[in-house]
């Protein structure tokens, strides 16, 4: 039976009376989502990484799913995370497809739809962000507690609750003795073909599988709380990270290295021990996932889609997901954006690059001191060392694809170039395949009234004020 928690018990009935006859928990699901910052696929053991130790990650995975092609909806803080609470592609939040920007208060968030459902809610460091939000009562992301234990010693017993632990975790800046005293071997690192293989670039690895380590050590003590209250039955827990990592040609870029995350979802009765999904995966589907979960329906605004269907193995084939990109970092000459579209099918990656003229990295010339020039690389040793060495062989290469700039469209076939670094779109034998995809994307665009559909050169982005 359901009674007796008030409020929620419309909304199960309402939205699943299958459900209620399923064997399995009565109470409303909890929902624990940990999310890391900047950690990119395939930084975890369950992905076959030499080097990153990650046990919490591999368990959730044993225990429950693992998705080996997740996205996030732009490789840039802000909007990924706002496209996680909104369920929404970011070039519907307005001012919110920018890092450092302002969410408006009039898009709703699952977290504030899970506690109008009866739920309690919470989150720990980094949530919504970075940016303000003047017109909300508390981070978008939930009102804020010192730890997952407090906010769990407070929990009433028959109230289901919805925690974001929220990490800054790999973020850069590193601290090098964590990398030191991580133990991992800088000769077990992976390092992709699209940057130098130098000492330097591997101890900079070192350094943020540490902080990725640490991450999953922190998540695995809340789920040794879930278990020490007795909860890890009735909750949902979600591990995955914001968008790619910290890199050149990685994080603010629409390539793999910069959009595809680690996933896993364990949900004890729904999704079993052990399965491997391969579909493609947005982060913002979890929003309509959660609110599935606990009985709601998705709200018309949404354009992510529950993965309910994807962790029970009947979910429909999806042909193509899209990550996009408008500003990230203050790094132009009159705070231009560099947009972005990109259609990611199981092979292909189409991108669509609005203002090729532009500099996608940032101006060579414009520094304001915090990342330096090409601001939307983060400031690190990697990016030291190919900037004071890009002339020489062993960088050059490396330092043109991160900084160069690039065509109006761009196509990869990752079945044979999974680091995106032929580009495919002028060859002939191609043509079909790229007209395909360009009318797919526009075709998206239109459906999802992306402003860029009708007025491709809109200056809507470079004019949104940059909060930080
Ligand atoms: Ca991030």
């Amino acid at each position: 039976m359901l009674t007796g928690i008030t409020g929620i018990t419309g909304a199960l009935a309402l939205g699943a009376p299958a459900r209620a006859a399923r064997k399995g928990p009565e109470r409303p699901v909890n929902i624990l989502f940990a999310i890391a910052d900047d950690w990119g696929y395939p930084d975890a053991g369950a992905y076959g990484s030499r080097a990153a130790r990650t046990p919490t990650f591999d368990r959730l995975a044993d225990e429950g799913a693992l998705f080996t092609r997740a996205f996030c909806a732009a490789p840039s803080c802000t909007p990924s995370r706002n496209a996680i609470l909104t369920g929404q592609a970011p070039h519907r939040l307005e001012a919110g497809a920018n890092l450092w920007s302002e969410l408006p208060a009039t898009f709703d968030v699952y977290p504030d739809l899970l506690q109008q459902a009866g739920y309690r809610v919470g989150r720990m460091r980094k949530g919504y962000g970075p940016g303000v939000f003047p017109q909300w009562p508390h981070n978008p992301a939930g009102p804020g507690f010192p730890s997952f234990g407090e906010f769990l010693g407070q929990q009433p017993e028959q109230t289901p609750f919805c925690f974001w632990l929220g990490s800054s975790d790999p973020h850069r800046p590193y601290d090098p003795e964590l990398g030191e005293q991580s133990g991992i071997d800088p000769a077990a690192v992976d390092v992709p073909p699209y940057l130098p293989d130098t000492p330097e670039v591997r101890t900079d690895i070192v350094n943020y599988l540490a902080e990725v380590q640490r991450f999953d050590s922190e998540v695995g003590d809340a789920l040794r709380l879930l278990d020490e209250h007795g909860l890890a039955e009735n909750t949902i827990v979600v591990m995955t990270g914001d968008h790619g990592w910290p890199w050149p040609r990685a994080k603010a870029n629409t390539y793999d290295a910069g959009t595809r995350v680690p996933l896993a979802v364990r949900w004890p009765g729904r999704a079993a021990p052990g399965t491997v999904i391969d579909r493609l995966t947005l982060l913002s589907d979890l929003a309509p996932t959660f609110l599935d979960a606990a009985g709601l329906s998705t709200p018309p605004a949404m354009t992510g889609q529950s993965l309910l269907p994807a962790l029970s193995g009947t979910a429909a084939p999806r042909g193509f997901v899209v990550v996009e990109r408008e500003r990230h970092a203050l790094a132009r000459e009159g705070n231009l954006a560099y947009p972005v579209r990109a259609l990611r099918t199981d092979r292909w990656l189409y991108i669509r690059n609005f203002f090729p003229e532009r500099w996608p990295a940032g101006d060579p010339d414009f520094d304001l001191g915090l990342q330096g020039v090409f601001g939307d690389i983060d400031a690190g040793r990697t990016k030291t060392q190919l900037l004071e060495n890009r002339h020489r062989p062993g960088f050059a290469k490396a330092f043109q694809l991160a900084t160069a700039k690039r065509p109006a469209e761009e196509l990869y076939d990752l079945a044979s170039d999974p680091h995106s670094l032929k580009n495919l779109a002028d060859e002939p034998r191609q043509t079909a395949v790229k007209t395909r995809l360009r009318k797919q994307l526009q075709n998206w665009m239109l459906r999802t009234d992306d402003p860029r559909a009708i007025d491709p050169r809109t200056d809507f982005w470079d004019k949104v004020e940059y909060y930080g």
